[in-house]
């Protein structure tokens, strides 16, 4: 049990109190444990009841870092992630982490106070517009138009964000934090989601019985609705193979003997080539999105011809990306379990070449095996020429190891780069909420700060952010948070000299013309990190690398941060957008010497 105290109950009954004690009220109604942000005058008074009512405050660093881990926090419990802030700075401080977790669909509260209602508009201090900068981030924005609806548009945004799945809102004019209003505390809405269509579910039946060779592509609505056994069960009664849809690598258990890997941007070749020879897939909990299913590793596997059901709470994600032949508006749970029902008794045309595809399975997942263990550094020849005599390991070694030594039951963040893209290879998972990667909105200096927000909502378990050097520089401030608030995680940082990602378009489309690239003169990350009060370990060496995490994950246990700095050579993997490039086209003899050569 994370909290085995027993939580405050919220007041009931139409009552007289102040403004601040109705959303301290009804914040303590919809379960609010934890509040991340910075202290600011604009919610003093509201702020100044947070101990009694039971709610914990978490001063960050950053609030970008304070948005994060709502986020964390809500992707590891399933509950709300809380996040306020001074208005003004302290607000735009959280459009990063806000758009982030609008596409991570994590149900965070961003609560924003604004100026005083009565010097709107005429350029005080601390004035923007609040509600146009979160329009196209959130799901719902409530903003308090009068003291007698604060309770009623606090309660709103909660609820909106677990029935949308998604960041939402909550603006207050400061002022409004003053003054008697009465009124009653709303109580949290209870959402019970479906199946979806009868029609649909019994057109998708009808498709996977008559499937020769069905694929499951579990996506993170597997995770966030719960409906991991579901899926289990449905993988089992079709013994169809799984792949996990991009970065949700925890949303089927990889010790499954149907568990393929993931798909997308570093993936499970075994998954990419399982899935192009499908006849049907069931996207379940997914929503396609297009950089997940790109071609990888010269492999263009998506199966043009096959049919595709694809399941998702959220109906404008149906078809969406994908044409698909049945779509069902429904629960990923709840669509697997009424399947199962349909399917269970029914003669399954896949039951006939049952053992083929079995050996299949068997067959790619050991040669996708088999490639990783002897791809321990990437060959192409810029990779080869700057590893050539350096003493520092390979990442993909150093990735190799980690997983290696992954403690049990591990949570993991993933930042963007290159070394943290590469390690989708080799991140494998047996129960869901454990994979916290930066997803669609791929901000570098996402992972810390979201790991240290899981590790708030899930304390008994180890906490490990993977993060590059680049992104370590904008996110490390937060050391200052686990050391302040006794929050023990681990982050590893990869420390390769350079934003690593962005140079390999150097290397492939320019070149190697190394514009802003290369990281020169950082300091040595682990005596920063000795130096903010945590612990700060250099590992050189892949045979060290086992040890120093798993020395790090009991040092959790001790209350204590580590910072494991792993020197890299500067080799890379793959680049993220070879969909995006192009080579370089000049027309004014000034720039002509960067042309691509033709030829
Ligand atoms: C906030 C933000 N700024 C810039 C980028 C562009 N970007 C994507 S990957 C990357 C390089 C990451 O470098 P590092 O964190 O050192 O990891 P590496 O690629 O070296 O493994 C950059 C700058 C981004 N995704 N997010
Ligand atoms: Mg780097």
């Amino acid at each position: 049990m994370n909290h085995p105290v027993e939580l405050p109950q919220a007041v009931t009954g139409r009552q007289k109190m102040t403004t601040s004690e109705a959303f301290v009220e009804t914040l303590v109604a919809q379960r609010v444990k934890d509040v991340f942000g910075i202290v600011g005058s604009a919610y003093m008074d509201a702020l100044d009841l947070f101990p009694l009512a039971g709610i914990r405050f978490i001063s960050v660093a950053h609030e970008q870092g304070g948005g994060h881990m709502a986020d964390g926090y809500a992707r590891v419990t399933g509950r709300h992630g809380v996040c306020i802030a001074q208005n003004g700075p302290g607000i735009t401080n959280f459009v990063t982490s806000t758009a982030a977790a609008f596409w991570a669909h994590s149900p965070v509260v961003v609560i924003t106070p604004e100026t005083g209602s009565g010097t709107i508009g005429l350029g005080g201090f601390q004035e923007t517009e609040q509600l146009p900068i979160f329009s196209k981030i959130t799901k719902f924005q409530a903003h308090v138009n009068n003291r007698a609806r604060m309770a009623e548009l606090t309660a709103r945004a909660f609820d909106r964000a677990q029935l949308e799945l998604g960041p939402t809102q909550l603006n207050i004019p400061r002022d409004f934090f003053y003054g008697d209003i009465e009124c009653e505390i709303p109580r949290p809405m209870t959402i019970e989601r479906g199946a979806g269509g009868e029609k649909s579910l019994d057109a998708a039946a009808d498709l996977l019985a008559r499937a020769t060779f069905p694929v499951i592509l579990c996506g993170g609505g597997v995770i966030m609705g719960n409906g991991t056994a579901e899926a289990v069960a449905l993988a089992e009664l079709l013994q169809a193979p799984v792949a996990n849809s991009y970065l949700h690598n925890d949303s089927f258990p990889a010790s499954h003997p149907l568990w393929v890997g993931p798909l997308g941007y570093q993936g499970s070749k075994a998954a990419m080539k399982l899935i192009s020879k499908a006849d049907v897939v069931l996207a379940l909990g997914t929503r396609l999105g297009p950089f997940g299913t790109l071609p990888q590793h010269g492999l263009d596997y998506w199966p043009k011809n096959a049919k595709i059901i694809q399941i998702d709470a959220d109906a404008k994600m149906l078809g969406l990306v994908k044409s698909i032949s049945v779509g069902i508006c429904g629960d990923a749970k709840a669509a697997a379990l009424a399947l199962v029902a349909r399917l269970k008794g029914k003669s399954l045309a896949c039951h006939a070449n049952r053992d083929l595809r079995l050996a299949d399975i068997r067959v790619e997942k050991t040669a996708w095996e088999n490639e990783l263990n002897g791809w321990m550094q990437e060959k192409d020849a810029w990779s080869l020429e700057v590893s050539k005599g350096s003493h520092y390991m390979h990442p993909r070694q150093m990735l190799r190891e980690l997983e290696k030594a992954m403690p049990k039951d591990a949570m993991v963040s993933t930042d963007i780069g290159n070394i943290c893209s590469v390690s989708n290879s080799y991140l494998r998972f047996e129960r869901p909420r454990s994979m916290f990667a930066a997803m669609s909105f791929g901000n570098c200096g996402y992972a810390f700060p979201t790991i240290i927000g899981a590790k708030v909502g899930a304390p008994d378990r180890p906490a490990i952010a993977y993060v590059g050097d680049g992104a370590w520089g904008m996110s490390f401030g937060e050391i200052q948070t686990c050391v302040r608030e006794s929050i023990p995680v681990t982050a590893v940082v990869f420390n390769n000299g350079q934003w690593g990602a962005e140079k390999k378009n150097h290397v492939d489309f320019y070149q190697n013309r190394f514009v802003g690239v290369n990281l020169d003169k950082q300091p040595s990350w682990a005596a920063v990190a000795r130096a903010m009060g945590a612990e700060g370990v250099t590992v050189e060496k892949a045979s060290d690398v086992g040890p120093a995490l798993r020395m790090a994950a009991k040092a959790q246990s001790e209350g204590k941060t580590t910072v494991l700095e792993m020197m890299v050579t500067r080799e890379l993997g793959d680049p993220f957008r070879r969909d995006a490039l192009s080579l370089p086209v000049r027309h004014l003899d000034k720039y002509k010497s960067t042309a691509a050569a033709r030829g």
